[in-house]
């Protein structure tokens, strides 16, 4: 077996998307997501102009060597661009694997350690009231776990935080959106909101928070300590990640679950964190992490320090990425939860899934491969269409995390 075409499409059913089209010489087709939200032309060129041509002729059964090929052949090593072309690549070659061998993916990577992957949903609001209403709706759904945002008073905007009717997205038109900042009228919120969700829906939920990288390692310990009596499952994304002893302080000080990782590309961003234990959940999703066959070493490793999974599945990760991630979801033991936004109705008119929602899990199809089709037709109507992720400054001007 041999690979005869690699293409890559560009498209905006609703938001931008990349997708990698592995084509083999007896017509078999395999699919990998290499979005990147705000870069997708970035990553666009490194699979057209320094990766196709090196994928054609080669056998896509050889999934190890075609991985190192890319990531140490490549010399210049890591990076979100370069990392969320080789995940594509290597999605999109366990698709074929699995297609070729009739089975689903999940069957290859240890088959089904579970029934469905419980999965987490978003309530969001404008107040307090707003976002407890919201939480309520979700769990009348059948959501299990809930993840809760509610604007800060007297900022412009908040991270999660829809403008206007419809779902949340950070990424708008044109050069970057400015947002402010201020860590203390936030402190002083948070443990205010949990206090509400609590009250209103008992203790029975699963409740999570992101703090999308916004406090220093001191701040952050605090609010940590603050939301003990909440029982949060986990607090996200507490500090910027960079500094991975940064998390020591917040252990130090609280007993509340952190996951951290979204942002995340190579099992090396990890290695303080697991060895420490520094953390308990962690983000870095396939299709920017390395694809299946780094995710499924780093996961082994952060098995022996009782870290779980619990990969980010915002909508800016296609179809294609989801799938991918519930068919290991479900394959390995030390998975925790998977984050969940559902895509627009015309994603779906480009992206064909097999995936189902039940009761506040996602419930895999037995479809060969990852089970997701692409319809190039369907995607030609949707041109890509440029946008930004937002920046964010402190309230006197000083430029500061999103
Ligand atoms: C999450 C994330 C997203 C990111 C977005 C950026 O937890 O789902 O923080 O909301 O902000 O994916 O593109
Ligand atoms: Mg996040």
């Amino acid at each position: 077996m041999k690979l005869a075409k690699a293409e890559v499409f560009v498209c905006c059913p609703g938001r931008n998307f990349v997708t990698l089209k592995l084509t083999t010489d007896d017509g078999i087709v395999g699919l990998g997501d290499a979005t990147l939200n705000g870069r997708e032309l970035a990553v666009a060129s490194y699979l057209n102009d320094h990766c196709s041509s090196a994928l054609v002729g080669r056998d896509p059964r050889n999934i190890e060597d075609i991985w190192h090929y890319f990531y140490r052949g490549a010399y210049w090593r890591r990076g979100p661009v370069t990392m969320a072309a080789i995940s594509a690549i290597d999605v999109a070659l366990w698709d074929i694997k699995a297609k070729s061998l009739n089975t689903p993916l999940y069957n290859l990577l240890g088959g089904k350690s579970r029934r469905e992957v419980l999965v987490y949903a978003h309530a969001n609001g404008k107040s307090v009231d707003e976002a407890s209403a919201a939480a309520g709706e979700l769990i009348a759904q059948g959501f299990r776990a809930v993840r809760i945002q509610s604007s800060v008073p007297g900022l412009s905007h908040t991270y999660g935080i829809a403008k206007g009717p419809g779902g949340y997205e950070p990424a708008q038109p044109g050069i970057a959106e400015e947002h402010a900042w201020d860590s203390a009228k936030y402190l002083r919120h948070v443990p205010a909101l949990f206090e509400r969700i609590r009250a209103d829906h008992g203790s029975e939920i699963h409740l999570l928070h992101d703090v999308h990288h916004r406090l220093t390692p001191i701040e952050a310990a605090r609010l940590a300590k603050d939301l003990e009596p909440y029982r949060l499952f986990w607090l996200e994304d507490p500090v910027a990640g960079e500094l991975q002893e940064g998390l020591r302080l917040i252990r130090r000080h609280s007993t509340t679950p952190i996951a951290i990782g979204e942002v995340f590309n190579t099992a090396y961003d990890f290695s303080t964190l697991l060895t420490e234990q520094l953390i308990d959940y962690l983000r870095m999703p396939i299709c920017h992490g390395g694809g299946i066959t780094h995710l499924s070493k780093l996961a082994a490793w952060a098995s022996f320090y009782h870290v779980q999974t619990g990969f980010h599945g915002a909508t800016d990760l296609s179809p294609i990425a989801l799938a991918a991630a519930l068919h290991f979801d479900l394959a390995i033991n030390n998975f925790g939860i998977q984050e969940y936004m559902p895509h627009s109705a015309s994603t779906f008119d480009v992206f064909g899934v097999g995936y189902s929602l039940a009761q506040g899990a996602l419930v895999v199809s037995d479809a060969p491969g990852l089970g997701v089709t692409f319809d190039e037709v369907a995607a030609a109507r949707f041109p890509y269409a440029p946008a930004s992720l937002p920046v964010n400054r402190k309230l006197d001007g000083t430029l500061y995390h999103w």
